[in-house]
């Protein structure tokens, strides 16, 4: 298939049974051999959180698969414990995805796997997706699924502690935008401009994003200028991490990949718990990142989460969906949740029992906030359901309830979009996305 596939669309309708054969629909189109890929066009390879938020829908209707997205996913895990971002599919031409394995060149790496990957992480979403997945049917081969998964989840854990706490601060380091999964959100503004890269450098390549979407909508030349620069930079080293602190150009504490990895640890005790492994120190982890978190991450000034630039030493200022991120910690302070819930609700948010509007990925007063451009405003299905599942662990029943029915009503107006126009609620990017759908399951089961 070379387009992508736009099941029927159920227009306007918000009936649970049509959304859910358009979801499931989705995920069938876009499933290819052991894994599904997020967009047939834009993204036709396998992506790391990607896969962990599709396993989670693909549980409710496709069980066997939602275990094989997962088996595949870390099967291309590195001898160091990393789960690189992207496994390229090695049936695909090489232009197939841009950079593509030509620009990683994972196999010249020792402890890269036997298949093409890129060399970058995304954030640690995975043990919670097996935990979900478990539960939907907690059976025999549930707990063996578990099991086999369990040591190269603590594999992906340890990775991130030893080798990224670049620090020392018990909070991990992303290297790059992408590692993030919000590319090119305003919190990476800052310490992308301090990233030494021309424009003009992208004319040697080319960019198959803005082949298949809007370049309005995608990052610019300069921005993707830097990326490879920051990759290069990444590359030269042999993606080793012991060099990150000496020269690496971009070095970030992200507050949403931080609360994805201190919930990790909490889902890996319970993961523990069930198949017979001590949950003690998973639990032990988790209260640590939490306090770092908190520490280090959060400003009682704002009254939100902010990322701190290590290269430059400071929070960086723009208010973004990250800092709402986490609310994901079950042991989060009263006063911080307090204050993440106000900022949730805020006019920069506008989370509600009732939305008017959906959750954008920026704060919508800012000056620079656009309603069109990747992660700099439109509102993402996969954000919105980890705020939502934060807001139920902390007690708000009547704001998840409302944040999950303005996601239904997004995909039931436009499908199952990549991403969506933050005040009229368009279908954006990719119109058959892959969490999208497989979320969209999750919600309407919730
Ligand atoms: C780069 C696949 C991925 C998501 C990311 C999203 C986008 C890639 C790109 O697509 O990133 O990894 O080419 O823009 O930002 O979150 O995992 O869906």
């Amino acid at each position: 298939m070379t387009a992508d596939a736009v099941p029927a669309r159920i227009g306007g309708t918000a009936e649970p049974a049509g959304l859910s054969r358009l979801a499931v629909a989705t995920l069938d189109a876009n499933w290819e051999h052991d894994h599904t890929v997020p967009s047939r066009t834009l993204y036709p390879h396998q992506w790391s959180w990607d896969s962990a938020f599709i396993a989670i829908g693909l549980a409710h209707v496709r069980l066997g698969r939602a275990w094989r997205e997962l088996a595949s996913l870390f099967r291309a895990q590195w001898a160091d414990g990393r789960v690189p971002h992207i496994v390229f599919n090695p049936a695909l031409r090489v232009g197939a995805y841009f950079p593509g394995p030509d620009l990683w060149r994972s196999a010249d790496v020792p402890g890269a796997p036997g298949v093409d990957t890129s060399g970058l992480v995304q954030p640690p979403v995975h043990a919670l997706a097996a935990l979900l997945a478990y539960r939907r049917v907690p059976d025999q081969s549930g707990l063996a699924a578990l099991r086999r998964l369990y040591p190269a989840l603590v594999a992906q854990q340890r990775y991130l502690a030893e080798r990224r706490d670049v620090a020392g601060d018990g909070l991990v380091c992303v290297v790059h935008p992408w590692e993030s999964g919000l590319d090119n959100s305003p919190a990476w503004d800052e310490p992308m401009a301090a990233v030494h890269a021309e424009a003009a450098v992208m004319r040697a390549y080319r960019r198959h994003d803005t082949a298949h979407a809007d370049a309005a909508h995608r990052p610019t030349d300069l921005d993707y200028a830097r990326y490879l620069a920051i990759v290069a930079a990444y590359r030269g080293h042999g993606y080793a991490d012991r060099h990150l602190a000496d020269d690496h150009p971009f070095l970030v504490e992200c507050p949403l990949f931080n609360a994805a990895f201190g919930s990790a640890e909490h889902a890996l005790a319970d993961i523990a718990r069930l198949t017979g492994f001590d949950p003690g120190p998973h639990r032990l982890r988790a209260d640590r990142v939490t306090e770092a978190l908190v520490r280090r991450l959060y400003d009682p000034v704002t009254g939100t989460f902010q990322p701190r630039d290590l290269r430059a030493g400071r929070l960086i200022g723009a208010r973004t969906v990250l800092g709402l991120a986490p609310l994901l910690l079950p042991n989060l302070p009263a006063r911080q949740v307090d204050a993440l819930v106000v900022e949730a609700t805020s006019a920069r948010f506008g989370v509600a029992e009732r939305m008017d509007r959906p959750l954008p990925s920026y704060d919508r007063t800012a000056p620079d906030f656009e309603p069109l451009r990747y992660w700099r405003g439109p509102s993402w299905l996969n954000i919105g359901w980890l705020v939502r599942r934060g807001l139920t662990v902390h007690g708000h029943p009547e704001l998840a309830a409302g944040l999950r029915r303005s996601m239904i009503d997004l995909v039931a107006g436009a499908g199952c979009h990549e991403y969506f126009h933050p005040d009229t609620g368009a279908g954006l990017g990719s119109p058959a996305f892959g969490w999208t759908a497989a979320l969209l399951l999750d919600l309407l089961a919730a």
